[in-house]
């Protein structure tokens, strides 16, 4: 049998037994459905490692249903789906969860994260178990696990050479719907344009947009090279995602249970970030063998200004004391 967590199976108790508080813990018959929502294709690494390595873990007790290409819910909505109890899973990001805990949009500034070992012993230490925290408390949201989801790159149609953040100036650049994304594409110079993931090609190909950024497994996953014709390699944000879990659905899983989510989540975590890492490094050369343009800028110059327009921001208002220093200082 399986059970789809509803408020009707939370309450009603399709022969579950009550526990406190009004949850339900799941009995042995019974699995639960895992239904998790993202943009993002079936062939992303992230929607692989989530199918062939934690939904085999956890199918003893729950069936992983993964909804591609936003078709469930809209980029961006995952968030809040889960903390309604509309939704049990989504691969989130820094910038979903500062839309709803400022606290977090220190995570999405640009030129911090120093790529996926830093991202991971953040993560591991009190600074990940504080943050942590902070989204279930507020949001009735488990973040299992961090990865790695590459280094963010500019993709741009034309032949306009990006050296600087002054070359940026009157590029449309497409970046993701929130007020952090937008800023970030605002502090590499260029000026914004906020779009749906699922609509960037398009946007590409009929030139309503001059370009967008992503890391190059994305970029090589979505076919965007087919529709530009430059990688700019600014590398201006260490990207990671974590995978978002239903507090409810947590509550209903038994100690064993919960254990073997959370291993069975780190082990797709740790293997997605080691593939996207190999892919990375091997992408340049499949760009150059597509026609486009791929060269390195005077990253120094965006670093500068970038972390300039982050420091006197208002998101950093929010950033909780000493945050920033203590990221910086995991080695
Ligand atoms: C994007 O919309 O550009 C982005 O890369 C932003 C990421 O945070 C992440 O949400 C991702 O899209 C989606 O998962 C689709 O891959």
């Amino acid at each position: 049998m399986t059970t789809r967590l509803t408020r009707r199976t939370v309450l009603g108790g399709l022969g579950a037994a009550p526990l406190a508080g009004g949850a339900t813990r799941l009995l042995a018959q019974d699995k639960i459905v895992l239904r998790m929502s993202t943009p993002a294709t079936q062939t992303d690494f992230r929607s692989q490692g989530l199918e062939n390595i934690f939904a085999p873990a956890v199918a003893d007790f729950a069936t992983y249903e993964p909804h591609y290409n936003d078709t469930l819910f809209k980029q961006g909505t995952e968030l809040v789906a889960i903390a309604r109890g509309n939704l049990e899973m989504s691969i989130t990001s820094a910038q979903e969860l500062a839309k709803l805990i400022p606290e977090w949009s220190i995570f999405t500034a640009g030129y911090l994260m120093r790529g996926p070992e830093h991202q991971r012993k953040v993560f591991a230490s009190d600074i990940g178990k504080e943050m942590y925290q902070l989204v279930e408390d507020k949001l009735g949201v488990k973040l299992l696990c961090v990865n790695y989801f590459g280094t963010r790159q500019l993709d741009l149609r034309g032949d306009r050479v990006i050296n600087t953040p002054a070359d940026l100036k009157g590029v449309k650049l497409r970046m993701p719907g929130t007020d952090a994304w937008q800023f970030l594409g605002r502090a590499l110079g260029a000026d914004p344009v906020p779009l749906a993931f699922t609509e960037v090609y398009t946007a590409l190909q009929t030139g309503a947009i001059d370009g967008q950024d992503n890391p190059l497994p994305t970029d090589k996953d979505k076919k965007f090279y087919e529709v530009t014709d430059q990688i700019v390699l600014t590398s201006h944000l260490a990207d990671m995602n974590f995978i978002a879990f239903s507090r409810k659905v947590w509550d209903r899983l038994s100690a064993d249970q919960q254990a073997t989510v959370q291993t069975a989540a780190e082990n797709a975590c740790r293997s997605i970030s080691d593939a996207i890492v190999k892919n990375e490094a091997e992408l340049v050369d499949f760009f150059k063998g597509q026609g486009l343009k791929v060269y390195t800028p005077d990253v120094e110059a965006f670093r500068t200004r970038v972390q300039k327009m982050y420091l006197e921001s208002p998101f950093s208002k929010d950033w909780p004391e000493g945050l920033l220093d203590r990221i910086n200082a995991v080695m």
